[in-house]
């Protein structure tokens, strides 16, 4: 454990990782690749945990990024449950998403109340083809002002697995603040830290989650900002999220009890204690060890092995495990950008998904174990013919 800045703990230290959505041409694979240290901290004065060593948004969105939301079925269906209810309980005349990516939320809104931003040319383009009003920037202040000439003022703004991602929260929510209506609501969806820390998903930190959100944590940064959470909704997504349905302090609308429930729910699992983060390092540790063991057996044993979804998570658990690709003889994915590249720092080759699995494997890597449902029901064929999985969570085990 090592203190810096006097309020800042490192708790976690995942060893030396590249970019985490950085893969590789063939011939990159020879090259040496660019590593850094990743670190996890936590804040005892704000209780924010963040990653230490942070890169420019532009390193690490830009106009070659691959992830598309899209390609998941769960995903499609959680944006599509969610408009449901915003339409029914909120009734927005104008919406705004942050992070819109490949438009797979605002498809589900008519075209002229909805405005994106996707900084990611590549992606953000999709939703332009689609004639949905988008805006390749980042969402800054300068961005938020400039919005503000144009339209008018936001009743519903929504940003998933995008907040996390910025390193300068207070630029974030005093745009937020400038831009939202007064009775408007701001819906922030981020995976859970206290999801992450009671199923071992260590995995969560890469260089693009500079945040893994806790309640406790957020409110503090928001309150700065004249904003307040006033319901909280537990989503199965990605491992484990909370969806923040957050106001201006002055709007009238009640602040739900779901907010004090998960408040005592995270004060109880010590959140805001650093022994509960110094326990989550040991519990990595014995999860290395572990994973390591099952891909060791299986190597002695002549098995083969794939990997199925190369995550930006999965960076963060090959690296850090030190799983190469003798150890997996090659991921395959569904995401066109993916396919054919290799996995950074691991090199491991990526297939296209071609709708069903060789025969000769014996055990699939789960890197989209966020998936894991839709997933198996997908590859039912492999699992009634014996085949097996690896996953990593809550500890390493074959299924
Ligand atoms: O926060 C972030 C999340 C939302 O997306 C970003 N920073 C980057 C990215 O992280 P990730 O790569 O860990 O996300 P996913 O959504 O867990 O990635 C799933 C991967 O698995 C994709 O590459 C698609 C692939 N996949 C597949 O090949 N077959 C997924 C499913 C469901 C499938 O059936
Ligand atoms: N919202 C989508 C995409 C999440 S991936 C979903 O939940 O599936 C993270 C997205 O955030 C990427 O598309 C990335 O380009 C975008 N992003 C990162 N920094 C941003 C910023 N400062 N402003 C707006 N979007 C940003």
């Amino acid at each position: 454990m090592k203190i810096y800045n006097k309020k800042k703990i490192e708790f976690l230290d995942l060893g030396q990782q590249p970019l985490a959505n950085y893969y590789l041409n063939k011939n990159q694979i020879q090259k040496k690749e660019k590593k850094y240290r990743l670190v996890v901290c936590y804040d005892v004065k704000n209780k924010l945990v963040s990653i230490k060593k942070t890169f420019s948004s532009k390193m690490m969105f830009n106009n070659k990024y691959p992830y598309r939301s899209s390609m998941s079925k769960t995903m499609q269906k959680s944006f599509k449950d969610l408009s449901i209810q915003i339409k029914k309980k909120i009734k927005p005349k104008k919406i705004l998403e942050i992070g819109s990516n490949d438009g797979s939320f605002l498809k589900n809104f008519k075209k002229n109340i909805s405005i994106g931003i996707e900084p990611c040319a590549n992606v953000e383009k999709i939703t332009k083809k689609n004639n949905y009003n988008t805006i390749a920037e980042f969402w800054t202040l300068k961005l938020a002002k400039k919005l503000l000439k144009k339209f008018d003022k936001m009743d519903l703004i929504y940003s998933a697995n995008t907040i996390s991602h910025i390193k300068n929260l207070d630029d974030v929510f005093k745009s937020i603040n400038l831009v939202l209506s007064d009775n408007g609501v701001f819906i922030i969806e981020d995976p859970s830290l206290l999801e992450c820390l009671k199923r071992n998903t260590y995995d969560q930190f890469y260089n693009e989650h500079i945040y893994v959100f806790s309640y406790i944590g957020l409110k503090n940064i928001l309150k700065k900002h004249n904003l307040e959470i006033f319901k909280i909704d537990s989503l199965d997504i990605h491992g484990g999220s909370n969806r923040y349905f957050i106001k201006k302090k002055e709007c009238a609308r009640k602040i739900e009890h779901s907010v004090k429930k998960h408040c005592n729910i995270e004060t109880k699992y010590g959140l805001d204690k650093i022994k509960t983060y110094l326990q989550f390092s040991k519990r990595v540790e014995k999860s290395k060890k572990l994973l390591l063991s099952i891909f060791t057996n299986c190597k002695l044993k002549n098995k083969k092995v794939i990997g199925y979804g190369a995550t930006a998570k999965s960076t963060t658990i090959l690296n850090y495990c030190k799983i190469n690709d003798s150890m997996i003889d090659y991921f395959l994915d569904t995401t066109k950008d993916k396919q054919n590249k290799y996995t950074p720092g691991t090199k491991i080759k990526i297939k296209r998904y071609n709708g069903s699995i060789e025969k000769d494997v014996d055990y699939i890597f789960l890197g989209a174990w966020n998936f894991k449902k839709e997933i198996f029901k997908k590859e039912n064929k492999y699992i009634k013919s014996g085949g097996k999985f690896i996953i990593h969570t809550p500890m390493p085990k074959i299924i």
